[in-house]
């Protein structure tokens, strides 16, 4: 039996629940999923289900966790790989996971994800071009300090610092503005992980009524 449930938006669309499902699944929960469909605005059917009548929403044993970034501080006292072992660079993990959660917000309005298009060259903007420099940035000097061999972001574990990333590489990969060679790797292999290949199968699945035509444009 499972011990608790997880809400997430639908996976087509919802970012932060892209970060919150695979911080879950990254730390082996047994949880049941339920999906809400977003309505690109104010969600009437969250209103009043979730604490802040947002997704992701994650109860488990007895603890109720939302905000995506308390989500992983949850998950990683159950599974503490997902930080790194080491203090400097754990705190560094914390540090660009932060740093995610409270911005880019240029980046997240002009390209909102969806894994299920290909829209080149949209969304570019000064604003949302100076955040994938920032992101570029943080990638490269985060792989250099502290990735060894990589393919991720702090070595060959996919850490809670990647599941907070991911949404961007997931938007990357729609709107494919100009990266680095090393960034493109990075987006490659995070897209070929598992858990994240499951996500983008599963938002293939979902119902034809779930889309929103302003994401689809
Ligand atoms: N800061 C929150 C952001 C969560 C958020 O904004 N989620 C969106 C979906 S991606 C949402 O629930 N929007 C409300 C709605 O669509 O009604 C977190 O880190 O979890």
């Amino acid at each position: 039996m499972s011990s608790g449930r997880l809400v997430i938006g639908n996976r087509r669309y919802s970012s932060w629940s892209l970060r919150g499902w695979l911080l879950v699944r990254l730390a082996g929960l047994d949880v049941a999923e339920t999906v809400i469909p977003l309505a690109g605005g104010v969600t009437a059917a969250l209103q009043g289900t979730t604490p802040a009548n947002l997704v992701p929403y994650l109860e488990h044993d007895g603890a109720r966790i939302w905000e995506s970034l308390a989500i992983a501080e949850y998950v990683a006292e159950l599974a503490p790989s997902l930080w790194p072992a080491e203090r400097v660079a754990r705190a560094h993990a914390r540090s660009i996971a932060a740093e995610m959660h409270a911005g880019f917000r240029a980046l997240r309005q002009a390209m909102p994800m969806n894994v299920c298009r290909t829209l080149p060259g949209r969304g570019q903007t000064p604003e949302s071009l100076s955040d994938i420099a920032r992101v570029e940035a943080i990638w490269a000097e985060t792989r250099s300090a502290h990735g060894g061999a990589g393919p991720y972001l702090y070595g060959s574990g996919f850490n809670a610092a990647d599941a907070m990333f991911a949404p961007v590489v997931a938007r990357f990969l729609t709107y494919e503005p100009v990266l680095s060679v090393a960034t493109l790797a990075y987006c490659a292999a995070v897209r070929a992980h598992p858990l994240v290949d499951d996500w983008y199968r599963a938002a293939a699945a979902e119902p034809s009524d779930w889309l929103i035509e302003k994401y689809e444009i």
